[in-house]
Order: structure tokens, then sequence, then C-alpha cells
């Protein structure tokens, strides 16, 4: 009997589950290795993260603005969780492709290999050994897959003289049949996928093995020069704006990180150079030897919609960013400070801003008395008052670079974000929410407003399209920080429209003018639609 009889007698495809599990348990024995291996050699070498982290950064922008919209700050779980979708269902067409010969899904395995290989590639930070994590991953991923094909279709050997199922040796096993070879293969899947899990969990506690807790733990910030406590009638928080200061727990984020950089503060260093007259290298406690001072700021994001949650308060505690560029002396012609993140993320920050005298700029290492949170930039980031935080607040800072605007480009910027952003005079409405329902007659409506580095000296309301009617602000803390308002409001029952502009200190009053937040902020009237009811 030739060959081929026996193959045709015999149906030697693959039973339809042992098709998908071999792709799914090669594809996860592919990532695990991989992980492991980054772990090893630099944690953000793990393809699955580094394919993440080329995704979120060849998103184009409006999806970007609709993930932070939509999700929050669980964008980046969902992110990851799609992947893990994606790669699923990658594995699974891989295993049904290959129910008769190996070779589809080889080539999807070595395929998805690929990917992670370009994707580490791309990756701005990652050296050159970074490498071997995704081609690890690759060739675990396409053995694995072979020798689970081989196995689930492969006569289970010599069978034992008294087996009854198997029959002559020379016959394949027949799938259908609970047999040897099924036994095998379950047992030898099932092992694999262990092994996998156990790999990916090595992985994840070498990765982790950096203690940066224990860093941001052992240290004790004393501020030399502390700022002026906050007075009473800061914020009208029980009319419903937020509190004054924000809480760490509270305090918005967004970046592009994956996975939060992992540097301790006794491996931090950052370099000062380009067009200076002296290039500096400071540690961690170079900077705390410097005078240390505290400036309560508020930060916001240029993604912020008009009467969005992207803005926050802090007692930021830092030192001085204009003395230390003093200090590296700035030559003339210079006119942008280019920063980068630990993790390849880049931020340009016009000098002017920085240098003006009163500018408050810090490279800050705390926020609300404690070490900065490991998600807020820990050890240190930079913080510029006036200005979005796309190009001034780069987190988990390692590199300082004076350069010009000609000659360089930052991470938004080469997505077309403005290159210079001062943050726009805005007004929220906190109270009522959009929809709601509110009982007619006296009503307290509240919100609050930013002008940063102008301060805020007006805010008003009006309602259904009426005149313009002045509201109580709280007291000012700085012209850095936000001012809450709150208006007393005589409502018939009904539909209501609640309307919000803020005036600034330069006298500059909000337009009607809607903008989008691309390129440099959203402009508008914060508008509320809701109901009173009798
Ligand atoms: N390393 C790094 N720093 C970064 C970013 C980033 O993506 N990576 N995002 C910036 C943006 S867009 C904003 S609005 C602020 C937000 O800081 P927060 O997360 O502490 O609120 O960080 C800035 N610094
Ligand atoms: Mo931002």
């Amino acid at each position: 009997m030739n060959a081929t009889t026996r193959r045709q007698r015999d149906d030697p495809r693959l039973p339809l589950w042992a098709a998908v599990a071999a792709g799914l348990l090669a594809v996860a024995a592919a990532l695990a290795a991989g992980h492991l291996v980054a772990a090893l050699v630099d944690p953000f070498a793990s393809p699955f993260l580094a394919v993440g982290n080329t995704a979120i950064d060849l998103t184009p922008h409006p999806v970007k603005d609709f993930a932070i919209r939509t999700f929050g700050e669980d964008d980046k779980l969902v992110l990851l969780a799609g992947m893990a979708v994606v790669i699923a269902g990658a594995a699974v067409v891989a295993g049904l492709l290959s129910r008769r010969g190996a070779l589809p899904g080889t080539v999807l395995a070595g395929g998805l290999g690929v990917v992670g290989i370009v994707a580490v590639l791309a990756r701005p930070t990652l050296g050159v050994t970074a490498v071997l994590a995704p081609v690890i991953s690759l060739v675990v991923g396409v053995l694995v897959f072979r020798w689970l094909h081989r196995l689930a279709r492969r006569p289970a050997g010599e069978p034992p003289e008294d087996a009854t199922v198997d029959g002559p040796s020379t016959r394949p096993v027949d799938w259908r049949v609970p047999g040897l070879g099924r036994r095998r293969f379950l047992v030898t899947s099932t092992a694999v996928a262990a092994a996998a899990g156990a790999t990916a969990a090595a992985g994840q506690f070498l990765g982790g093995r950096v203690d940066v807790e224990a860093s941001r733990r052992s240290i004790r910030l004393t501020p030399d020069v502390t700022a002026p406590p906050i007075p009473e009638g800061a914020d009208f928080a029980g009319d419903g704006t937020p509190t004054f200061l924000t809480s760490n727990a509270d305090f918005y984020r967004v970046d592009t990180a994956l996975s939060v950089p992992r540097v301790r503060a006794q491996d931090w260093r950052v370099r000062v150079h380009g067009m200076v007259d002296r290039e500096l290298v400071l540690t961690y406690d170079d900077l705390l030897a410097r005078p240390l001072v505290e400036k309560t700021i508020s930060l916001c994001c240029v993604s912020n919609e008009v009467g969005g949650p992207y803005i926050s308060t802090t007692t930021f505690i830092g030192v001085s960013l204009s003395d230390i560029l003093a200090e590296a002396g700035i030559r003339p012609g210079s006119d942008q400070i280019a920063t980068r993140s630990v993790d390849g993320w880049t931020c340009g920050t016009p000098v002017e801003d920085v240098m003006r005298p009163g500018s408050d700029a810090l490279l800050a290492v705390g926020m609300n008395g404690e070490p900065l949170p490991v998600e807020h930039g820990f050890p240190v980031r930079m913080v510029v008052p006036g200005l979005y935080g796309f190009v001034s607040a780069t987190k988990w800072l390692v590199d300082a670079e004076l350069t010009t605007f000609a000659d360089f480009d930052a991470y938004w910027v080469k997505r077309d974000w403005a290159r210079r952003a001062p943050i726009k005079t805005m007004s929220r409405v906190d109270r009522p929410k959009a929809f709601e329902q509110v009982p007619a007659g006296r009503f307290v409506a509240a919100g609050v407003a930013w002008a940063q580095h102008r301060g805020v000296d007006k805010v008003e309301v009006r309602v259904d399209g009426g005149p313009w009617q002045a509201t109580t602000l709280s007291t000012e803390v700085t012209v850095d920080t936000w001012r809450m308002w709150r208006a007393e409001l005589d409502l018939p029952a009904g539909s209501h429209t609640l309307e919000v502009r803020a005036t600034d200190r330069t006298g500059y009053t909000q337009t009607s003018e809607r903008a989008e937040p691309i390129p440099d902020g959203a402009a508008g009237w914060h508008t509320i639609v809701f109901t009173a009811r009798p």
C-alpha cells in the first residue's frame, strides 16, 4: 500500500480541537519565551509590549483621541486586551489552516514573530540585544507549533503489546477514537500550557525585580521653601467642584507608556547638553542637594475636550529648572529644550517659557509631599506652569538637549500637534451635570476655570441664552492654579441650557468659537443641557 492511499484511507487531518490547540499553545509559548528573555535583556523588548507600544505610536491621532475619550485611563488595558484577541484569533486561524500540513501555521507563527522583531527594532530606546527576545519568540513559536502538529498526527510509536485500540504500528492513530495518540497530545499540550504560564510569570517577576517602590519609599523630601498653605475658600467642593488639591491617586494620567518605566532614584541621571557652554550630568542626589522648592500648579492636557477631566492640581516639589540651565549656560540661538524620557518619548519646550523670571519651571521630584508616584514620572519629571503637558511635562526624564525649533520636532509635533502650546483660558461646569434633573427654584451651579500664568479674573454664566451674570470666585491661590466659581440661579421648571465663560487678567474673554483639541487645545464655551423639575 503506498503512502497516498494510506493517507486517504485514514484521513490524516488533525481534529479541529487539536489544530486550534496547537496554534494557540504555540503562540502562548512564543510570547511567554519572549517575555522571559526580555526580562533579562530589557523589559521593553517583550514582543507583546513592543507591538503594543509601536501600535500606540502608529495610531492616528483621531483614534488615539477617541481611545482617550472613550476608555480614559483604561485605554492601554483596552489596547492590550484587543491585541490579545487579535493574536489569539490569528493563532486559531493558523491552527485551522494547518489541519493537513504544518506549513500554513508555521508561516503564520513565523509572521507573528517577524511583527515582534520589527516592533522591537522600531522602539527608539532599545539596543540591538533587545531583538533577542522576539527572535527567541519566533523560534519557540515555530518549533512548538511543528512539534505539537507532528504529535497530533503521528502514530503513537510502538504500541504496547496489549494495546487494543491502536492496532498495528504501521497504521496512523485514529484520532476520533480515544487512544494513546490523543492522550499523549493532551498530556503534552497541558505541559506546554503550564510551561508557558510559568515562563511568562518568571518573566513578569524578573522584569519587575528592579524595586522601584522600595527606592521610592526610602526617599524623604524636605523642601527648603514650602508652598503657602491652601487658604480657606480655595474651592467650592461642597457645591460640586473638585477639591482644590487633587490627591495623587486621583491626578489625571496621560502618556504613551504601555508599561510604566521603572527607574530607581539611585540609578537616575539626567544629561543637559546641546547648545550649552558646559554639559551637566546630574544624579538624584545632586538634585536633592540643591534648594528644594514647593510650587502649587495646575497641569492640564491638550487633548482635554471642552468640559473634559484632564486637569489636576498639586503641590510639586522640585528644583528650579532655570537655575540648572543657567548653570549649563544656554548658547545664543537656542530656542527649544528637547527633553526625552527613558522610554523614548520626546517633548519640546520653548526656552523663553522656562527662563523668564518667575517661570517656576521645575525638575520635579515630588507631589503632595511624597516622591512622585511611578506613573507620574518617578524619579524626576519636568513641570512648566502655563504650558500643556505635551510640550512641558516630560515624565521619567533622562535627557535635556538645548536645540532649536528649526532642528527638532518632538513626539507629538511629528504627529501634527503644535510646536508651541500655551494653555488656553478655559472654564467648565461641574454642577449640574449634563442631562441632570435638578429641583426648580434656587439652585447653585459650580465649576472651575483656569488661565495658567495669566490668572482668572472673572467667570460668567448664562441660562438659556439670557444675559451673562457674574459668579463668585474662590480665593486665588496662584495665577498658575485653577480657580473655582459658583453661581446662584433661580430656575423655572423645564429644560435649560447653562453656558460658562472665563476672562483672564490680560482682559481676554473666552469666545463661543469652538476648536478641537488638535493642534493646540480645545476652545469654546462649556454648555450643559439639564432639566429643572417642579
Ligand atoms: N515620558 C512621558 N512624559 C509625558 C507624556 C508621555 O507620554 N510620556 N505625556 C505628557 C502629557 S501629554 C501630559 S498631559 C502630561 C500628563 O502628566 P500626568 O500623567 O502626570 O498627569 O505628561 C506629559 N509627559
Ligand atoms: Mo497631554
